[in-house]
C-alpha cells in the first residue's frame, strides 16, 4: 500500500465486499463516499444485499468451529500477525481514514497504531482464557466452569473511530474463537476494508472475518434480525442502540457501547494550567466527535475566570486544516454535515439563552475550507443545564463551561444526565478527589488526565451509554459463554 495515493488505494476498494476470506464487487446498488474536507466524492461502496448478508453470515457460520477449535496459540499468532500488517502499513491507512473521515494523517496514524497495539494485547491474552474449578458441594463431584467462544459475531461501528472501533470487536473475536461479519459506517467504510485486507494478508483463515457495506437500516439491521448471529457488537448512538435491542428477534449477545456526556470537574485545588491543557485536548479531538469527549465542564468559582482565560487562549491556539494536506494539524474537518448541523443548533442555542461566547463560534474563514465541514474549536461559558450543549451529546468541536460553589452541587451536574460512559476530574486535594470517584456515576472516571479509556482496562458504560464492556479482559471475556461441566467420578 505504502507507495500508492489515498484516492489509488480506495478505488481498488471501490463497490468491494469482503467474503469467505475474498474481495469481491458487490451485485447491488452503490452508495457515495465523501472527502469532507473537499466535498469530493471519493469513492462508492456497495449497498450489500441481502443474499450477500446471508453468503457472510453463512461463511463465519462454517469457519466458527475450525477457528474455535484452533489451539489459543494459533489464534494468538495469527493476531500477531496481523498487528505486524496493520503496523508496517499504517500510513497509507490513515491517509485512506483521512481521506474518509476528515481527521489529519498524523492523528489517524496514531489511530491505526493503536489498533496494531490492540493485536498484540489481544494475542496475548488468547492465551490466558482459562476456566475454574468450583469448590465440591457433594464428595465425588467434580464442577468445571468451561469458556467456550459464543460463535458468530455481527459487529456494527459508527464512523468516529473508523479502525479502532472495528478493531476491538475484531481482535476480541479472533482471540475467542468467535468469527465476525463487520458492518462499519456508511460514511467511514474503506478504513475497514483496508483492515480486511490486512487480515487476508496475515494469512487469517477465510470466512474468520468479512466485512459487508452499507445502510445500517438495512445491512445492521439484516445482522441484528440474522438467526445464525450469536451476538451483536454495537458500537454507536444511544438511540440506534436502544433500536437494536428491542427489534433484535431472537434473544441473543448484545455489547452496546453508546452515547457520553462527559462532564469534567475542576475544583479549587486543581493545578488549573493542568486542567486547560486537559479539557482542551480531550474536548477539541478528532473535532470532539468521541463518546468519551469532554462536553460540559464545572469549575469552582474561586478559579473559575483563570480557567476560561486559559481554555480561550488554548482553542483559539489550536490549528484547523484540511487533514490530507496537513497532517500534523490539530483539528481536520468533521466528518460530515450532519454533526457540524448540529455543533451549531448547541453554540446557537447556548448563546440564545445567555452564555458567553469565549472562544471559536464559526468556522474558519477562506477558500481552503470553503467546501470541507470545518468548525473552530468553541468555548461558551455561564452555561445551565437549560442548554443542550451542557444536556445532550454534542459530538463536535463546543464545550460549555458552569460554575459552581459547593462540591456536592458539582456532583448533582454531573450526574444530571441520563448518560454514564466517562467523566473527568483535576484536584489536587485528597478528600475532593476521594468524594468525586466515588459519586461520579460514571463507567470510568479519570482523575488529573483526560485518557479515560486504555487498552487493559475495563471500558464501557452505565445508564443509557450502554452495557457490556471493551478493551481488557473483562471486554474478551463478553466473547465467551459459560459452561458448567459437573463430573461424577
Ligand atoms: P449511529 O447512527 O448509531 O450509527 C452506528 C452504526 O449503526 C452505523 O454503522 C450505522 O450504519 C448503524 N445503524 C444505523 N441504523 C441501524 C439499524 N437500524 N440497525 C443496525 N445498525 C444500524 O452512530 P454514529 O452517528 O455513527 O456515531 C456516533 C455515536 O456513536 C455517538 O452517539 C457516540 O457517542 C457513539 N459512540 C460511542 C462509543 C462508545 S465506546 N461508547 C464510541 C464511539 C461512538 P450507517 O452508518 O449506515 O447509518
Amino acid at each position: 500500500m505504502t507507495n500508492q495515493t489515498p484516492y489509488d488505494l480506495i478505488s481498488q476498494m471501490d463497490g468491494m465486499l469482503f467474503i469467505e476470506g475474498a474481495f469481491r464487487k458487490g451485485g447491488g446498488g452503490r452508495l457515495p463516499v465523501e472527502n469532507p474536507a473537499t466535498g469530493e466524492i471519493i469513492g462508492q461502496i456497495a449497498a450489500a444485499t441481502k443474499a450477500e448478508v446471508e453468503e457472510a453470515v453463512l461463511a463465519a457460520r462454517r469457519a466458527f468451529r475450525p477457528w474455535a477449535r484452533q489451539l489459543p496459540k494459533v489464534r494468538a499468532a495469527a493476531l500477531h500477525r496481523l498487528g505486524d500488517a496493520i503496523a508496517a502499513d499504517a500510513l497509507a491507512m490513515a491517509r485512506i481514514m483521512t481521506a474518509e473521515q476528515g481527521k489529519p494523517v498524523n492523528e489517524a496514524k496514531g489511530e491505526i497504531l493503536k489498533l496494531a497495539e490492540a493485536c498484540h494485547f489481544y494475542a496475548e491474552e488468547a492465551t490466558r482464557v482459562h476456566g475454574e474449578i468450583i469448590p465440591n458441594e457433594q464428595p465425588g463431584f467434580q464442577s468445571l466452569v468451561v469458556r467456550e467462544p459464543i460463535g458468530v459475531v455481527g459487529a456494527i461501528t459508527p464512523w468516529n473511530y473508523p479502525a479502532e472501533l472495528v478493531g476491538w470487536k475484531l481482535c476480541a473475536s479472533l482471540a475467542s474463537g468467535c468469527t465476525i461479519v463487520i458492518k462499519p459506517a456508511e460514511i467511514t467504510p474503506f478504513t475497514a476494508l483496508a483492515i480486511a485486507a490486512k487480515c487476508a494478508e496475515a494469512g487469517i483463515p477465510a470466512g474468520v472475518v468479512n466485512v459487508l457495506t452499507g445502510k445500517g437500516s438495512q445491512v445492521g439491521q439484516a445482522l441484528v434480525e440474522h438467526p445464525q448471529v450469536d451476538k451483536i457488537a454495537f458500537t454507536g448512538s444511544s438511540a440506534v442502540g436502544l433500536h437494536i435491542q428491542q427489534s433484535c428477534p431472537q434473544v441473543k449477545r448484545l455489547s452496546l457501547e453508546l452515547g457520553g456526556n462527559c462532564p469534567m470537574v475542576v475544583t479549587a485545588s486543581a493545578d488549573v494550567a493542568a486542567a486547560v491543557k486537559g479539557a482542551a485536548r480531550r474536548s477539541f479531538r478528532n473535532c470532539g466527535q468521541i463518546c468519551i469527549a469532554i462536553n460540559r465542564i464545572y469549575v469552582h468559582r474561586s478559579v473559575y475566570e483563570d480557567f476560561l482565560t486559559g481554555l480561550g487562549r488554548a482553542a483559539e491556539a489550536l490549528s484547523v486544516h484540511n487533514g490530507l494536506e496537513r497532517p500534523d494539524a490539530d483539528l481536520g474537518a468533521m466528518a460530515s454535515g450532519e454533526p457540524l448541523a448540529k455543533t451549531r443548533a448547541h453554540l446557537d442555542d447556548a448563546l440564545a439563552r445567555g452564555a458567553r461566547l469565549v472562544a471559536g463560534g464559526k468556522a474558519p474563514e477562506g477558500a481552503d475550507y470553503a467546501k470541507g465541514h470545518f468548525f473552530r474549536p468553541s468555548v461558551v461559558a455561564d452555561c445551565t443545564h437549560q442548554m443542550l450543549v451542557m444536556t445532550e451529546e454534542t459530538f463536535g468541536p463546543l464545550v460549555g463551561v458552569a460554575v459552581y460553589d459547593e462540591l456536592s452541587e458539582a456532583i448533582a451536574l454531573a450526574n444530571d444526565t441520563p448518560y454514564g460512559l466517562a467523566s473527568y476530574v483535576y484536584a489536587r486535594d485528597l478528600t475532593e478527589i476521594q468524594t468525586l470517584s466515588a459519586g461520579l456515576d460514571y463507567g470510568n472516571v479519570a482523575i488529573n488526565n483526560v485518557d479515560a479509556g486504555i487498552m487493559n482496562a475495563p471500558y464501557g458504560g452505565r445508564k443509557q451509554s450502554g452495557v457490556g464492556y471493551e478493551h481488557g479482559r473483562e471486554g474478551l471475556l463478553e466473547y465467551f459463554n459459560f459452561k458448567h461441566v459437573r463430573l461424577h467420578h
